[in-house]
C-alpha cells in the first residue's frame, strides 16, 4: 500500500466561494498575451517563486514531465532572437498558408522577434518525453496534457505578479535544444518572453468567447 497523508481542503460558505470565483475570475480576465516588453529586470526570486506555482500542476503519474530554462543572459537571448527569426521569417514568406496568414493578421505579428532580446526573461518550457533509468528508458505519460497544465499555471501566476507575457511558438523550435544544451529527451514546448510592458502598450481588439460559445450544461 502507498502512504496516504490527510489532505486538508480549503473551506468558505458559499458567498466567499461565490466572491472568490469572481475574483478569480476578474483577475485572469485581465490577463492578455503582450508582445512589446520593457527591459526592466524581473528580480530572480520573484521569478523561482512563479515558477514553483509552475511546478504544482498535476501531471500523469506524477512524472512532473517539465523543464523550465531561464534565460536572462543577453548573449543566449541574441542567439535565441536570430534562430527563432531565421525560422520565423520562413515560416511568414513561405511554410504558412494563407489561411493561417489571415487567421493571424488581427494579432498584428510577423517574423520580426525584437522581444526575445528586450524582455528580461525567456522561459523556455521543455517536455520531458522519457527518463533514463540505468539501461532503461522509462516512458512519461500525458506528456503534453501535463506540461500544458504547468504552463497555464505559469501564465496566471506571472499575471498575478504584475508581469507579463507572451506564448511564443516558434516552429521549429528544435534550435531551443541546441543553444541551451537540453538533452534528447527534452523537447521544447513553448517559449515565453516575461517581464513588464512597454510604455503605453497596446493589445489587439479581440474578443472572448462567452459561456454561451463554450459551455453546454446537461
Ligand atoms: N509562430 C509564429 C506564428 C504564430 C502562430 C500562432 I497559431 C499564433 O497564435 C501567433 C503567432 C509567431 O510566433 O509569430
Amino acid at each position: 500500500m502507498p502512504d496516504f497523508i490527510p489532505y486538508h481542503p480549503l473551506s468558505f460558505d458559499e458567498p466567499e466561494q461565490l466572491a472568490r470565483a469572481k475574483d478569480f475570475f476578474e483577475l485572469c480576465n485581465r490577463r492578455r498575451t503582450v508582445r512589446e516588453f520593457s527591459p526592466k529586470p524581473v528580480p530572480k526570486q520573484l521569478l523561482d517563486t512563479i515558477l514553483r506555482t509552475a511546478g504544482t500542476a498535476p501531471s500523469g503519474a506524477n512524472k512532473q514531465p517539465w523543464r523550465f530554462v531561464v534565460v536572462t543572459d543577453p548573449a543566449v537571448k541574441k542567439e535565441i532572437r536570430e534562430a527563432a527569426e531565421k525560422e520565423e521569417r520562413e515560416s511568414y514568406e513561405h511554410r504558412m498558408p494563407q489561411e493561417w496568414l489571415d487567421d493571424l493578421a488581427a494579432l498584428g505579428t510577423d517574423w520580426h522577434k525584437e522581444f526575445l532580446e528586450i524582455a528580461p526573461a525567456l522561459v523556455v518550457v521543455f517536455s520531458i518525453e522519457y527518463e533514463k533509468d540505468g539501461e532503461r528508458t522509462k516512458k512519461n505519460y500525458y506528456v503534453k496534457e501535463s506540461v500544458g497544465l504547468a504552463a497555464g499555471l505559469l501564465l496566471v501566476a506571472i499575471h498575478n505578479a504584475g508581469l507579463v507575457s507572451l506564448t511564443h511558438t516558434p516552429s521549429p523550435m528544435n534550435f531551443l535544444q541546441k543553444i541551451l544544451g537540453r538533452p534528447a529527451n527534452e523537447r521544447p514546448f513553448l517559449l515565453i518572453p516575461v517581464g513588464y510592458p512597454a510604455d503605453g502598450v497596446k493589445v489587439p481588439d479581440i474578443p472572448r468567447k462567452s459561456p454561451g460559445q463554450f459551455v453546454i450544461w446537461k
